[in-house]
């Protein structure tokens, strides 16, 4: 799968991107990533890509114009295996699902905001869709884009070395947050393990895992039991 990340600060994505999964995944040649600088689709001396908004208020909107350049110029024409995806605290919440959906393109084409925001028209007439990772608000784009990448790469085929393992972690089939686990030393400073993981019982194990998932979810997610 290829991503195209377009910004003004190309250099933000050196860090996330060289580092874990995503890295040993580009090296592996599962994945390719793009960065484009969006001031290389800008014609005046200073490189301008924001302006102020239309009716008042207040800071600084990225300009439609280099925003559709970029993408046009790398997408002269797009097909259903090339989705453009714009990042905005305004967006419809990034899931698990949306992960999944999304990993199954060919392409996918971030598009980071800075400033106040972007002019509405990207989010009307360029982008597929718009997305945000949370109800939050981020200083740009680009931390909402390397966490649709991160999440979006580790499902992959390939990617992970326990093809299993993406599927069966929390917001997967059954709904629920991971159960808690430990590893050594059994006590820890006085904090014990539970016993039932410490005996060998599979089926009690098993029973222990589904329950401390249940327990987890109703304190920290009871939204996710509806
Ligand atoms: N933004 N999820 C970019 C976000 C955001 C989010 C605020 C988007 C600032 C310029 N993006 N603008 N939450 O907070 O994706």
């Amino acid at each position: 799968m290829t991503f195209h990340v377009l910004t003004i600060f190309p250099e933000f994505f050196r860090g996330p991107f060289e580092h874990g999964v995503v890295a040993r995944a580009i090296e592996a040649g599962l994945l390719t990533i793009r960065v484009h600088d969006l001031r290389d689709w800008t014609h005046d001396r200073h490189r301008t890509v924001d302006d102020r908004p239309f009716g008042g208020g207040e800071g600084m909107l990225l300009k439609a114009g280099p925003v559709f350049d970029a993408v046009e110029s790398v997408w002269p024409e797009r097909s259903e295996q090339q989705r453009v995806v714009l990042l905005s605290a305004q967006g419809r919440r990034f899931d698990q699902a949306t992960a999944r959906r999304l990993a199954e393109l060919k392409e996918l084409f971030l598009i980071c905001g800075r400033y106040e925001g972007v002019d509405e028209r990207v989010a009307s007439h360029l982008a597929d869709e718009e997305l945000s990772i949370g109800d939050y608000v981020l200083s740009g784009g680009e931390l909402a884009a390397a966490v649709v990448v991160d999440c979006v790469a580790r499902l992959l085929p390939g990617v992970l070395g326990n093809e299993d393992s993406a599927i069966r972690e929390s917001f997967g089939e059954d709904g629920l947050l991971d159960c808690p686990q430990y590893t050594r030393p059994a006590d820890f400073r006085g904090w014990m393990v539970p016993e039932t993981l410490l005996n060998g019982n599979h089926e009690e194990i098993r029973k222990w895992r589904k329950a401390a998932a249940l327990e987890k979810t109703r304190r920290n997610r009871p939204d996710l039991l509806q």
